[in-house]
């Protein structure tokens, strides 16, 4: 269906005119022909897989007509570009979401069928594409489904891994991590441009030469490697807009050294060609955490390196002044690991377009804006010098010229305070000295933004008080925000499917605020039973999820407690533990006959992968999971309590647990959680929160009402009074005598594996309770009382649920991404005429 203008012939330019059609027949015939030429298949011989890769083909189809035609649009009105730039995209499944956003479901449904299929099936037969860890990289694929949904010109770049995250395996309470291949069966989802190649360079040296009176600096020698492009088209929902993800893959460079091939050893020099496919092969599985490995910032370059060419050829594409770069290009840095992009840049400007620094510098910063996701310290990136300079020569010449040109201007506001310079400076001043990214990324950005109130809050106040203090008005926040097509219409199908019978129409899917009109439902009884309803049926779905993969049998009158999300000390995993424990200690003390009367049943699932090398993490996968095994084994418990470990916690899994999830848990320490984004999605779905202060729960509060939520624990302005009460006091004299009682059960072996699991409740005895776990332990107790008391009031529970998903409204990433259209990137809408609609 494209038009270009680039095609003379006329014969091709009438057959290209014509689109495909949706209706039945013309579907199955375009799956039926992907089975036969794509597949060489033949009916006799095809499988559901193959069902899946046909029609996933046939759907593939559809979304290039659009996709070809958005990006024709984009240029032919010479839109203001943004480029999302991030190092992880956790996708999830494409088949349903793209069904769902080109509003073709019900279409494929019955065409489909009669084909012998169950969509539903089909769709289980897709790989989870998991080039993520967790919330960054998810956040970054929700902001691309905004992005479409909204109209507006953007694109998204990143690493095409052949491998994943990790595939999680829980035997004996341990973690086993078993690679993620995903690429087994070939991606029918992307596109592979042959012809999008750009050259990266590595190592080398840099060259000074005098051309009329001015230096110039030529990087050369090293290792030069190909970085290719793998488009995937991201249709928007109700919209014909359909945008793209472009992914780069390393490959041997195509020209090759003459010299070592004739040098004789002719395997060794394929050897060395061979490597270079190797900088794109593996996601690092650290979830905020630098680790400082070379092959690392290697991706970290090739991202950066691969994306600038591309953006500088479209922008050059018509020819136009330099100083309008700016005006037609808004460059966003998911965090600090693309960051180089804005050395990089500066680097093309003044090494090959010849200008000069002061203006070039201009044109970058201007284009550049940096959201930052975390304070934790071991989450900053800070490059050894040594490290950076070998590798990227000239760009450690760039940095320190940046940062001397910096420190000049603030020492001129701030003469003499040495302090000030030192902690505003791109070089840390250690022993080895080293390059701090978010200074790089806040000095070469107009724009810097926290990801919820709390937390940027935070960033003006603590880690970046003086940027703050030096330009107040560089500093936003863009609470985050999850996509409502995947996370609840696609999740959720009975949930969205009572929105749009009680509002009369689907058109809540792109305007979230609309199910706040369902307020006046809450009380009515007919509403409040269809909700009870779409529960059970979503805890029906994950009881049998949960007996397939954990072979434990849960009861589904039990109360549903979650607590998914990657293992970090931080988010406290083990202080929910702590009082699993203590809950089922108190069952155990109270004689047989009154148990059912105290105590109501409850199913406590933890999921989420822990780093491979995070041994506190493992640790405490292993204390879940011994607790599970003497638990779920106690005849005396029966039915009373269960523990799950839920294991390979991934976005499709999250699609079965979210909307079954009656109660979740975000329990970090107060003003550690930057933001947290499926306490949102949990909301949505009709999830009640127990959580505390911070990330994006303060604003959940706000919304929601605290009186529908259980909030517990410190604030983040007690946390510092309580560390330094925490490190003067007696652990046993601090910590309350439940959590002493739980303590000492652990250390007596009561549930094994006693000595990894004593090294564990040490990190926290001996005055090193870092994350506070003993000061709120107390309140978190008092907050459990209280989801006993309601969960015992079915109907209170159901009006608080309700409540909790109709005033969610906010955390729609379509929220989040006009408000980074409007303050930061200066873009406006394009939306393409859908030529279905017109007269053809
Ligand atoms: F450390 N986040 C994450 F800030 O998932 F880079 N991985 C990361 O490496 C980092 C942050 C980093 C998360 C935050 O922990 C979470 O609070 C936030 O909701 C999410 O990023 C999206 O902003």
């Amino acid at each position: 269906g494209s038009q270009n203008s680039l095609i003379q012939n006329e014969k091709m330019w009438k057959l290209m005119q014509s689109y495909i059609k949706n209706d039945k027949e013309t579907i199955q015939q375009s799956i039926v022909n992907h089975v036969e030429y794509t597949l060489a298949k033949t009916r006799f011989d095809f499988s559901i897989f193959h069902a899946y890769q046909a029609i996933s083909h046939s759907v593939r189809d559809r979304l290039i007509e659009a996709f070809n035609d958005t990006a024709q649009y984009f240029t032919h009105h010479d839109c203001k570009r943004v480029y999302y730039l991030s190092i992880e995209f956790l996708m999830g499944r494409y088949l349903q979401n793209a069904l769902i956003n080109l509003e073709l479901e019900d279409n494929y449904k019955e065409a489909v069928l009669e084909l012998g299929y169950n969509l539903e099936s089909v769709y289980e037969q897709e790989v989870d594409p998991a080039l993520g860890n967790g919330g960054l990289g998810r956040l970054a694929a929700c902001f691309l489904d905004s992005m479409a949904t909204l109209n507006l010109p953007a694109w998204g770049y990143g690493i095409r891994y052949s491998y994943g995250i990790f595939r999680q395996l829980i035997k004996d309470g341990y973690q086993y991590e078993v690679p993620d291949y995903w690429l087994d069966n070939g991606n029918p989802w992307e596109i592979e441009r042959l012809d999008v190649n750009y050259p990266i360079r590595f190592y080398g040296y840099v060259r000074k030469i005098h051309e009329n009176g001015k230096e110039k600096s030529i990087w050369e020698g090293g290792e030069l490697v190909l970085a290719r492009a793998y488009d995937n088209p991201i249709p928007g929902y109700d919209t014909y807009n359909t945008i793209n993800l472009r992914l780069w893959r390393s490959l041997p460079a195509r020209e090759f050294d003459f010299n070592s091939f004739n040098q004789g050893d002719y395997f060794k020099a394929l050897e060395e060609r061979e490597k270079a496919e190797y900088i794109t092969s593996v996601l690092y599985p650290n979830d905020s955490n630098y680790s400082g490995k070379e092959l690392r910032l290697k991706q970290q370059y090739l991202l950066v390196c691969a994306t600038i060419q591309d953006v500088i050829r479209r922008f050059k594409k018509k020819k136009r002044d330099w100083k309008e770069l700016p005006e037609k290009i808004a460059v966003q840095l998911n965090d600090t690991h693309p960051a180089m992009a804005i050395v990089e840049l500066l680097r093309v400007l003044i090494d090959h377009e010849g200008i000069e620094i002061e203006f070039a510098w201009e044109l970058v910063y201007k284009s550049f804006s940096y959201t930052n996701h975390t304070i934790l310290p071991e989450a900053l990136e800070k490059w050894g010098i040594d490290l950076l300079g070998n590798l990227l020569p000239r760009h450690l010449e760039i940095v320190y010229i940046i940062n001397f040109i910096f420190l000049e201007k603030v020492s001129k506001k701030f003469p003499n305070d040495h302090h000030r310079l030192s902690s505003l400076s791109i070089i840390e001043e250690s022993n080895p000295k080293k390059i701090r990214m978010a200074n790089l990324s806040i000095i070469g950005s107009h724009a810097v933004n926290g990801v919820a109130e709390i937390h940027s809050k935070l960033l003006t106040t603590t880690l970046f008080k003086d940027f703050y203090e030096l330009r107040p008005k560089k500093f936003q926040n863009k609470t985050n925000g999850v996509t409502p097509r995947r996370w609840i219409r696609c999740c959720n199908v009975q949930l969205a499917q009572l929105y749009t019978e009680q509002l009369g129409g689907d058109t809540w899917v792109t305007d979230l605020t609309q199910v706040r009109c369902l307020e006046n439902m809450v009380e009515d009884p007919d509403f409040q039973n269809n909700w009870q309803r779409i529960k059970r049926q979503n805890k029906e779905q994950l009881k049998w999820w949960v007996k397939e993969n954990c072979q434990i049998d849960i009861n589904i009158d039990s109360l549903f407690d979650v607590q998914v999300k990657r293992l970090h000390e931080y988010k406290r995993q083990f202080m929910n533990i702590l009082y699993v424990i203590h809950r089922y200690l108190s069952i155990k003390k109270t004689p047989a006959d009154q148990r059912h009367a105290k105590f109501l049943p409850r199913t406590i699932m933890f999921g989420g992968k822990a780093a491979p090398g995070y041994i506190n993490a493992k640790r405490i996968i292993k204390l879940i999971c011994s607790v599970a095994d003497k638990v779920n084994t106690d005849s005396e418990i029966g039915d009373l309590m269960k523990i799950v470990y839920l294991p390979n916690y991934n976005v499709s899994n999250a699609q079965i647990i979210i909307p079954a999830t009656e109660l979740s848990q975000h329990i970090s320490t107060a003003g550690l959680e930057a933001s947290g984004t499926s306490n949102m999605k949990f909301v949505m779905n009709g999830s009640l929160i127990i959580g505390t202060m911070d990330g994006a729960n303060v604003e959940i509060a706000e919304e929601v009402g605290k009186e529908n939520m259980f909030i517990f624990g410190a604030l983040v302005d007690e946390i510092e009074g309580l560390r330094n009460h925490m490190r003067n006091t007696e652990p046993s004299q601090y910590f309350p005598p439940e959590l002493n009682e739980v303590l000492q059960k652990i250390d007596e072996g009561f549930f094994g594996a006693v000595d990894e699991l004593r090294e564990l409740i040490n990190t926290i005895r001996n005055r090193n309770d870092y994350y506070l776990l003993g000061a709120d332990f107390k309140s978190y107790l008092e907050a459990q009382k209280k989801v006993d008391e309601c969960y015992k009031n079915k109907s209170l529970w159901t009006k608080m649920s309700i409540r909790n998903a109709i005033r969610s409204s906010k955390f729609s990433s379509d929220r989040t991404i006009q408000q980074y259209a409007d303050e930061i990137w200066g873009v406006k809408a394009f939306q393409i005429p859908n030529p279905s609609q017109n007269a053809r």
